[in-house]
């Protein structure tokens, strides 16, 4: 069954940080996730090019707006590849196959009488890339006004071509009574239907006083405006408008995975294009929340921005792809700062889940010649380990479904914990003289609780937790969610143990 799931794609206004990292990794989570469980993956992320937001940022810096994007593109793309994020395409709004997609599907939403010219007079931010009314400005002492995200708005008055959104209302909100699951989390589903019910009005969809976009059809005196060009991504990427090509199947898209202040955008003005177009609407569109940074709001002019590369060079890859995931439920806002990473590195990965399997993988090493012991007839206690690890798959299932990405570790923690009082408890290393036969059992039992949450957490942190399948003995080809139903042979010689997860010790100022 196919799965296809995408990122919003990153304005190349500035350099990637934090926030961006942070839904490429969800994303990338949530698809190793469904490849693990033997779907048939695509994954899309890739770079929003075009708009006067970037043209401004290029021109702040005397490139030509080409020249410009070509190089933080490349930032986005070298980002993608330090978080190990296993996107199989990469789409640019500024490449060819894009603006031929785009183009046609402008021009199918003309034929079907749903864009018409007209004139726009109002709010814009460009920050935002989008329009405001008057009512929701904020007005300053100096006269200014700003957004209510804080932009600075500029009044715009020019032609404009726009797109018959009133005429979706209707159908829009009959789509999210017949499809619950549409939007999530839960709350943002009432705040869309909200806005849908407080009337929509038609959207400008072009713009004609610069140049950096692609041109509208029939009409070069305007180019299209950049959100009606950047969510027509995630069907140009799958060869739109040819609807025979090989990507095609992946059509429509399981999961469009947004932060929350793009979520209108994909909820409502992205499927009254498709329905207009006469295309099948996105199954989800699941929108993460915001991280400030010590409490603070990220900003250049602040110089809190978080460097995710910086991070990983610092901390490593896969103590920062899970701090960010298990530090907040997925969907929440939260908080960045240096010492809740090093507090989850040592508590959680180090003492929790690195202890655990080198206590195991050392008493094997030690006492059974690093011979993975066969499994012994079952205790009580062994059963029910061995059920809760047992049942693991199966709740990640539910939870990566869902989005919940930090229940899904929560989850997997809880066995690691109960793995920990039972070593405890049946302390393997005292039955050595006393009874080495039940002390190989207890130990394979271990081996085997690990085995599965290695397993289940391969999608969260690749790296540590190959290595932690290499000392197990797993072969490469048996790691996935259906390998957990075959036993691991006995007596499989396992390589010398070493710890996964170092402890992070602060160095003396
Ligand atoms: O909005 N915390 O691009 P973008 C969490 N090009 N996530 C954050 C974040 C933060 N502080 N800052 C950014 C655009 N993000 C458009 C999208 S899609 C057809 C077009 C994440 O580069 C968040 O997911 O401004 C946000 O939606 C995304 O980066 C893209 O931001």
């Amino acid at each position: 069954m196919q799965f296809y799931v995408t990122t919003p794609i990153f304005y190349v206004n500035g350099s990637p940080h934090i926030g961006h990292a942070y839904t490429a990794i969800a994303a990338d989570v949530i698809a190793r996730f469904h490849r693990l469980d033997g779907r048939d993956v695509h994954f899309l992320s890739g770079t929003d090019e075009h708009g006067q937001k970037v043209e401004k940022a290029a021109r702040d810096v005397g490139l030509e707006p080409q020249a410009f994007t070509d190089r933080v593109s490349a930032e986005f793309r070298t980002m993608l590849a330090r978080l190990e994020v296993s996107n199989d395409d990469f789409i640019r709004t500024t490449e060819p196959r894009h603006k031929q997609g785009a183009t046609a599907l402008w021009t199918q939403l003309a034929a079907n009488g749903d864009i018409y010219l007209g004139h726009y007079e109002g709010w814009y931010a460009v920050r935002d890339e989008d329009f405001y009314a008057e009512a929701d400005l904020t007005t300053h002492p100096d006269g200014t006004r700003t957004a209510p995200t804080g932009a600075p708005v500029e009044w715009v008055r020019e032609p404009n071509y726009l797109f018959r959104l009133s005429a979706f209302q209707d159908r829009l909100l009959a789509h999210y009574e017949t499809c619950p699951d549409f939007v999530g989390p839960a709350g943002k589903r009432n705040e869309m239907i909200s806005f849908i019910r407080g009337g929509l009005h038609d959207l400008s969809v072009s713009r004609s006083s610069f140049r950096w976009g692609i041109p509208v059809p029939g009409d070069s005196d305007h180019v299209m405006y950049v959100w009606l060009d950047a969510l027509a991504n995630y069907v140009t990427a799958l060869g739109y408008p040819d609807r025979t090509g090989p990507l095609w199947r992946f059509w429509p898209a399981d999961l469009h995975l947004v932060g929350k202040d793009i979520q209108r955008f994909h909820a409502v003005y992205w499927p009254a294009f498709l329905m207009a177009a006469g295309l099948p609407v996105p199954r989800r569109i699941f929108a993460h929340g915001w991280w400030t940074i010590e409490g603070a709001k990220m900003s250049k002019s602040v110089g809190n921005v978080v460097d995710p590369l910086a991070l990983v060079d610092t901390y490593g890859l896969d103590p920062v792809r899970y701090f960010l995931l298990r530090e907040v439920p997925f969907g929440g806002d939260g908080d960045f700062s240096a010492r809740a990473l090093v507090g989850r590195m040592n508590v959680d990965l180090a003492n929790d889940l690195g202890n655990l399997a080198q206590r195991s993988l050392s008493l094997i090493a030690k006492n059974l010649s690093g011979l993975l012991p066969e499994p012994g007839p079952p205790s009580e206690e062994d059963r029910a380990l061995l059920g809760m690890a047992a049942a693991l798959p199966a709740r990640l299932r539910e939870h990566v479904g869902r989005q919940a990405l930090g229940d899904a570790l929560e989850e997997t923690w809880r066995v690691i914990r109960a793995a920990n009082a039972y070593i405890d408890h049946q302390a393997p290393w005292a039955l050595r003289r006393t009874d080495p036969a039940r002390m190989a059992a207890v130990l394979r039992v271990l081996a085997d609780t690990i085995r599965v949450v290695a397993t289940v957490l391969q999608p969260f942190m690749p790296g540590s937790m190959a290595r932690m399948l290499d000392q197990l003995g797993v072969p490469e080809g048996e790691r996935d969610l259906s390998a957990l139903d075959r036993p691991l042979a006995a007596a499989t010689a396992l390589p010398p143990p070493q710890g996964v997860f170092p402890r992070w010790v602060e160095e003396a100022a």
